[in-house]
């Protein structure tokens, strides 16, 4: 089997996604996610300029080889743009080989280790009884894990809160818009919040929640131990991860579990995070960090530690990515749970899919490959449109991490 060609379509039914399909001489061909929030059209680049030209004449079926190609050969190596190319890359071949072999994914992988893949969805509101509100709905819904997030009073906009509540979508805006933050009023309203829902759903829900870098490792700490009480599936991404060794103080001090990496896009992000036995979960999925190929050394190198996965899923990954990530939670030993959020009607008109959601669970399907598609011409009637994530600022004026 030979790449005889590949294309790249960006689009945008409500939000963009930038999707990469590969050509065989067989017919076969394979479709990969290489969407990166706000930077899409970086990541396209890389791929129509720099990539695509190696592919052609490559035998589809050596995915291993062509990883190590564009990883290994390429020099410059990892950083999101680059990482998410090549992940795009490995995704198309592995739904190829999949496809050329007549079976789902998760069976090139190693098969089933699960009947379904426990997934989470995020809650939120402008204040308690709205967010608790909203976990009801969920809960309703059969979710068995619920992130909850909700307003700060005395800050006019919070991360992950929402007017259209499950199709949240913070990449709205032409230029950056700010956000307002301050730790301080944050760390005293988070634990009132767990409070109030496990007074009102009781233990049974997992619930999660994420900081979204916005804390230092001792701020971090302290509301680790004021969560305590309320026994968090997971308190996400508390502080930026760039200073690795900054999780020993969070780990030191608190009990509650830690997932981080849904910004990470190589195992040598993860690697003493997991080593030492920082976390608990790891959250890199497969759009952003390297593929299929990449992602599964990640889960295993995690294995060793009693880390397990818990891939990252929000809207500005597109069902391509949603669709192969399912295929390897079905298959990963160690996992945890998969983060869900609901894609608009638009896209899910443009990528057909065979992954379906009953009662908290979700299951990639049994068609051959990873049994997402992309109706181009659909695609062709959504034109590309600049939007960017917003930024945060202390109140003070100070730029902060969003
Ligand atoms: O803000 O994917 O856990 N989920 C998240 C997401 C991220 C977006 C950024 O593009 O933190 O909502
Ligand atoms: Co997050």
């Amino acid at each position: 089997m030979k790449i005889v060609n590949a294309k790249v379509i960006v689009t945008s039914p409500d939000r963009n996604f930038v999707t990469l399909k590969i050509f065989t001489d067989e017919g076969v061909y394979g479709i990969g996610d290489a969407t990166l929030n706000g930077r899409e059209l970086a990541v396209a680049a890389y791929l129509q300029e720099h990539v695509i030209p190696c592919l052609t004449g490559k035998d589809p079926l050596q995915s291993e080889d062509i990883w190590q190609f564009l990883y290994r050969g390429a020099y410059w190596r990892r950083g999101p743009v680059t990482m998410s190319a090549i992940a795009a890359v490995d995704t198309a071949l592995w739904d190829i080989k999949a496809k050329a072999a007549g079976m789902p994914l998760y069976q090139l992988l190693g098969g089933k280790s699960r009947d379904s893949v426990m997934v989470y969805g995020h809650a939120n509101g402008r204040d308690i009884e709205e967010t608790a509100d909203e976990v009801a709905k969920y809960i309703e819904l059969g979710y068995r894990a619920i992130r909850a997030q909700r307003g700060i009073p005395g800050l006019g906009s919070t991360y992950g809160v929402s007017t259209d509540k499950m199709f949240y979508e913070p990449a709205d805006a032409e230029l950056p818009s700010e956000n307002s933050w301050s730790s301080e009023r944050y760390l005293d309203h988070v634990p009132v919040l767990f409070d109030r829902l496990r007074d009102r759903f009781g233990f049974e829900p997992h619930l999660l929640h994420d900081v979204h870098h916005r804390l230092t490792p001792i701020e971090a700490a302290r509301l680790g131990k004021s969560l305590e009480d309320y026994r968090l599936y997971w308190l996400e991404d508390a502080v930026t991860a760039e200073n690795q060794e900054g999780f020993r103080l969070i780990r030191q001090h608190t009990v509650t579990p830690l997932a981080v990496g849904e910004v990470f896009n190589t195992i040598w992000d993860c690697k003493q995070l997991i080593e030492e036995q920082l976390i608990d979960y790891i959250r890199t999925t497969v759009a952003h960090a390297g593929g299929i190929t990449h992602l599964r050394r990640i889960a295993d190198l995690a294995a060793l530690y009693h880390v397990r996965t818990g891939c990252h899923g929000a809207t500005d990954l597109s069902p391509v990515c949603m669709g192969a990530a399912l295929h390897f939670d079905l298959w990963v030993p160690n996992f945890g749970v998969q983060e869900y959020m609901l894609h608009s009607e638009k896209t899910e008109g443009v990528f057909p899919h065979a992954y379906s959601f009953d009662k908290g669970s979700m299951h990639p399907g049994d068609t051959p490959g990873h049994g997402v598609d992309i109706d181009e011409e659909l695609a062709a009637k959504y034109p590309y449109q600049r939007a960017y994530l917003p930024v945060n600022r202390l109140q003070d004026g100070t730029m902060w991490n969003w």
